[in-house]
């Protein structure tokens, strides 16, 4: 009892409360857009007396959660937040404020915010009024939080992730594993925390639906499909209970798409090109947005060729199967060659269980 005792005082250090901030802020995972995930803990003689995480783009921030949480208990206090508090007035006024005002003591901060109105000067702020500020612990953790959110504000463009999965025969498969869509699992996941999903119309046609998030209150993406062949016809996916489902069609010029779904937007280009699909997103305010490979992906080939050669892509998931699957199909393998030069993969994580292996990581 006396080493559980002890072992329980030495994990409840700063890194401690960090990752509680970032445990927190991820209950709001896909609703904060155009806003990061933050979360926020009051710790007062070594208990936490207030927690709060930001919901929602117009919503008080995490600071100001956590602080109502705290009550009076805030003074003297340290707050723990997985994000730079800020310092300016945007739709809500600056938890710089909010601090100063609870008389917190000490303020440790996972990262720096990147936003340029903020950028250090909540830190300043702090500093300036005397309370003892502390910045990077359990940083690449709190960067991963907001890995969309970082890079928005750093160049400007949404974070763009390729999806596939794979067979061991080395065949893409136009399915997912057993279980990817079911609540909990990793593509039930990513509907989640991306902001659009983008899938070729030939991937769609014999589909009756798109899958939806089964997270709790997931917000549902963006979905942008893509149809290239001048005989596509486009059944609608938007089924019933997806009424919160939004879909955007970028078809080519000699395309006809065909909707019974009426109030469906459709932009027809000469080429579709990703450039154009990424520019809408931005213009749409999407923070994320997801390539996802299926079958053939007839058309978005070009996609990723697009993508590898302007190195537009940020992120890959892909999936293994155990099976062997398929004919070797001339268009998937020709796609992946164009993925031709060596690449070594950054922070690669692999989760596995007996139905999939799903490898992420950085280009
Ligand atoms: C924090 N805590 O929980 C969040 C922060 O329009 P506003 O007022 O919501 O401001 C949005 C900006 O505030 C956002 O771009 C980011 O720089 C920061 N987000 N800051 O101290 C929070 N969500
Ligand atoms: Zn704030």
């Amino acid at each position: 009892q006396c080493c559980r005792a002890l072992v329980g005082e030495e994990t409840r250090d700063d890194a401690f409360y960090i990752r509680r901030c970032v445990e927190i802020a991820r209950k709001a995972i896909g609703c904060t857009t155009p806003n990061p995930m933050v979360g926020c803990v009051i710790v007062k003689d070594g208990q936490i007396v207030g927690e709060g995480f930001h919901p929602k783009a117009g919503q008080p921030h995490a600071e100001v959660f956590a602080l109502r949480d705290a009550g009076e208990l805030a003074e003297n206090a340290t707050a723990y937040v997985s994000l730079e508090p800020c310092n300016h007035y945007g739709r809500t006024p600056p938890c710089t404020e909010a601090l100063i005002n609870a008389k917190v003591k000490k303020v440790v901060v996972g990262m720096v915010d990147p936003n340029p109105i903020v950028a250090s000067k909540g830190l300043d702020k702090l500093r300036g009024v005397g309370i003892d500020v502390t910045v990077g612990v359990e940083q690449e953790l709190c960067k991963r939080l907001n890995e969309a959110y970082i890079h928005k504000m750093l160049t400007g463009n949404p974070f763009l992730t390729i999806r596939y999965s794979i067979s061991l025969n080395g065949n893409i498969l136009d399915r997912l594993g057993e279980g990817a869509v079911e609540r909990g699992g990793y593509y039930s996941r990513l509907l989640q925390e991306y902001d659009g999903v983008v899938l070729s119309a030939s991937s769609t046609a014999n589909e009756l639906s798109l899958p939806i998030s089964q997270e709790s209150g997931a917000n549902q993406p963006l979905w942008i499909i893509t149809a290239t062949s001048p005989y596509q016809v486009l059944v609608p996916p938007v089924a019933a209970g997806q009424s919160d489902s939004r879909v955007i069609v970028f078809a080519d010029k000699e395309c006809s798409v065909e909707s019974s779904q009426r109030g469906i937007e459709t932009v027809v280009l000469d080429h579709i090109n990703l450039n154009a699909i990424l520019e809408y997103c931005k213009q749409q305010g999407l923070c994320s947005v997801l390539l996802d490979l299926r079958g053939t992906f007839s058309g978005l080939e070009k996609l990723v060729k697009e993508a590898m050669e302007h190195k537009m892509l940020q992120k890959i998931i892909v999936e293994v199967l155990p099976v062997w699957e398929g004919e070797v199909d001339a268009g998937s393998v020709a796609a992946l060659k164009t993925m031709g030069r060596h690449i070594d993969l950054k922070n690669v994580q692999a989760s596995s269980s007996d139905r999939s292996i799903v490898l992420e990581g950085y280009f």
